[in-house]
């Protein structure tokens, strides 16, 4: 067994420390101490074992020793291509699943059906107008279930392309997917049609097998990240800036604590309201009250929307618990370790489950449906009040480690923001800023945290490498956890901006009254990648360019999910360089690696060649920065834009381009 890494090693958030020490001293196993415990496969960790049939699993060593061949003749490229496209698909699944979830939501909210209403009907106009539905003289509700029923079509049409695409898809990019055959026409088609493919004896060509993948990317961008942030904003509400508290120091020992954990808002927007109104039975329980939490994106949406705070992102999910306060854990889908129940057998908490797909041996469930939305959610708030008398004293320790931080940068807020220093055209300063050089380029660092990694040390170093050099930074999902903690989304981390970056954040919170906008802007949960898409088909209108032109990079540094890949791959199909900081899984074929990498050198295609975009593998999160920085510069000479170093550029404008 290898050696255990210290509770340092493991993570740089001094609450996890923390509470990880707890564990340990408790005798409680945690993600982090199984990592330690499980040597990776090298074989599956470099995508050459094949499972795909009960021939196998074959696998082949890439050294060229032993069969180079699977029993059916698959090649190794077959079989890495053919896995990284399975990993796509369970990538794209429960997105589109989301949206899927959300829409029916939406229907049976707009039929009166489910016990939600329209809390942003000016986006509703905004989605329908841009769907092509007739909004004049309709009710609310009738517009809404049309625009319900626009986004079922998406999983249910048999010829077309996705609704969702056509709509909030850039022209440019669409007409390079068309060309390419890539439409997407239905996202269930294409799932199931993925799946097929990557079945035994279906597809074997490993080119045809990655332009899958890119399917698999453009499902997920639309019928996952576009549809769900669209109905949930319609839904719930757009965000706007709020401030808000993260890490463990957010529990709180004298009230009842519940953490909601997943993704889906459907749910938690419900135990928001509920844990409001049964407060008098907390209060009547001892408590001073109810504490809501969030985890993972669940936590996110509830943050951006609803200033919830939040206590922890994935890879220290089971160590909430581990502070002996929590009298719940709310659950519904995705990224939730099922190791979440053997923890919470060493405390009082109830692991409560809520959708009839996702259940845990040993949880208790709740059945949650839009329908009975509110019968759930009161069910839930009032099982966690009867769980604080079960709480052991003595085995209560909360760190008090907490950060004040900013969220809620929906496109709408950040454009609402600009609007102050240009009402007519309020892109105008920041592409500006952008043309000056005071902004060099604009980054997204996605994705999660993974217990193998070194906890936040690849999100948070990578965002200051960036911020250093003046690349402006937004970030979505467990990553934006990593930022906000380690006051990268407050204003004690304008430290690590570069003086230009550092101006235009100041003139633009100025404007609004604020000291300053935070050093990077919250833009949301893993469907919120959308928000920043849209930010760029915004940015790359204003200049009459394709959105892979823009000088811009996304990138992933500690990710574990494959969901990651396929929003990674999403950004790919519109020239967007992603760089991921773990290992996709596809070094075993060099044929594959380099394909995606842009490094063939050959004639033949290779992602660069295709989109102007390509994956950037790099773990050093210090190298991976400055190989951002370089596709950002190339970029940026690319449209004639100046480059520090460079000679200078003249009449650097936005009307020059
Ligand atoms: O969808 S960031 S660990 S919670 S996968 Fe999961 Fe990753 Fe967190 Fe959000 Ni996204
Ligand atoms: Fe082996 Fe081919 Fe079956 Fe894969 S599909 S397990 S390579 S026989």
């Amino acid at each position: 067994m290898k050696k255990a890494r210290t509770v340092e090693e493991v993570s740089m958030d001094p609450a996890v420390q923390q509470l990880l020490t707890k564990a340990r001293q408790e005798g409680v196993e945690t993600a982090f101490d199984r990592a330690d415990a499980h040597t990776a496969c090298g074989f599956g960790a470099t995508g050459v074992c094949c499972n795909h049939c009960l021939e196998g699993p074959c696998r082949i060593a890439p050294n060229g020793k032993g069969p180079q061949r699977g029993i059916c003749g698959a090649s190794l490229d077959t079989i890495v291509a053919r896995n990284f496209l399975m990993k796509l698909t369970e990538g794209a699944a429960p997105h589109a699943e989301h949206g899927r979830e959300v829409a029916l939501a939406l229907l049976e909210a707009a039929e009166g059906k489910a016990p939600y209403e329209i809390r942003d009907p000016q986006k509703l106009l905004r989605v329908a107008d841009g769907l092509g539905i007739e909004t004049h003289g309709r009710e609310v509700n009738e517009i809404a279930r049309a625009v319900a029923l626009k986004a079922l079509e998406d999983f249910q049409q048999q010829t077309g392309v996705l609704n969702w695409l056509r709509y909030r898809g850039q022209k440019k990019s669409v007409a390079k997917w068309e060309e390419l055959g890539l439409l997407p026409v239905n996202a269930h088609l294409e799932i199931a049609q993925s799946v097929t493919r990557t079945a035994m004896g279906c597809d074997a060509d490993p080119l045809n097998l990655l332009l899958g993948g890119l399917r698999m990317g453009l499902v997920d961008g639309y019928s996952g990240l576009h549809m769900s942030t669209d109905l949930q904003d319609i839904l719930f509400g757009t965000p706007t800036a709020v401030k808000a508290e993260y890490n463990m120091g957010v529990l709180d020992a004298k009230k009842i604590n519940i953490a909601v954990h997943g993704h889906l808002p459907l749910l938690s927007e419900k135990i928001v309201t509920w844990a409001k109104q049964l407060r008098h039975e907390a209060l009547a329980a001892g408590s001073e009250g109810i504490n809501l939490v969030g985890v993972c994106c669940t936590g996110n949406e509830l943050l951006m929307r609803q200033g919830v705070p939040v206590a922890t992102s994935f890879s220290s999910q089971e160590l909430v618990i581990v502070s002996g306060v929590l009298e719940a854990m709310v659950v519904d889908v995705q990224c939730i370790m099922p190791g979440i129940q053997q923890v919470a057998e060493c405390y009082h908490t109830e692991i409560i489950t809520t959708l009839p797909y996702v259940k845990i041996p040993g949880a208790n469930h709740v059945d949650f449906h839009p329908d009975n939305a509110d019968e759930a959610a009161q069910a839930i708030v009032r099982r966690a009040i009867a769980n604080y008398g079960k709480r052991n004293p003595d085995k209560v320790a909360i760190p008090t480690v907490k950060t004040e931080a900013y969220a809620g940068f929906s496109v709408e807020q950040i454009v609402g923001a600009l609007s102050a220093l240009n009402e007519q055209n309020p892109l105008t300063p920041l592409l500006d800023a952008i043309v000056s050089g005071q902004i060099r380029g604009v980054a997204a660092i996605v994705g999660c945290t993974n217990p193998r990694e070194q906890q936040n040390v690849g999100n948070v170093a990578v965002a200051r490498e960036l911020l250093k050099h003046n690349v402006l930074v937004v970030a979505t999902g467990c990553s934006a956890h990593s930022l906000a903690k380690h006051d990268l989304m407050n204003e004690k981390g304008l430290e690590y901006c570069g003086e230009g970056l550092r101006a235009v954040l100041k003139a633009v919170g100025n404007a609004v009254g604020m000291e300053s906008l935070p050093p990077t802007l919250h833009m949301g949960s893993c469907v919120d990648n959308s928000r920043p898409a849209d930010l760029l088909t915004a940015i790359a209108d204003t200049l009459d360019v394709p959105i892979g032109q823009l000088p811009v990079v996304g990138t992933c540094p500690e990710t574990h999910s494959p969901k990651a890949l396929s929003i990674g791959t999403y950004f790919l199909a519109h020239g967007v360089d992603v760089h991921v900081g773990v290992s996709p899984q596809v070094k075993g074929s060099e044929w594959v690696t380099q394909t995606l990498t842009g490094d063939r050198t050959d004639e033949e295609l290779n992602l660069d060649k295709l989109f102007g975009g390509k994956l950037i593998y790099e773990t050093d999160p210090f190298l991976a920065a400055q190989k951002m920085l370089d596709r950002i510069d190339l970029k940026r000479r690319a449209l004639g834009l100046s480059v520090a170093g460079d000679a200078p550029q003249p009449e650097d404008t936005v009307e020059h381009l």
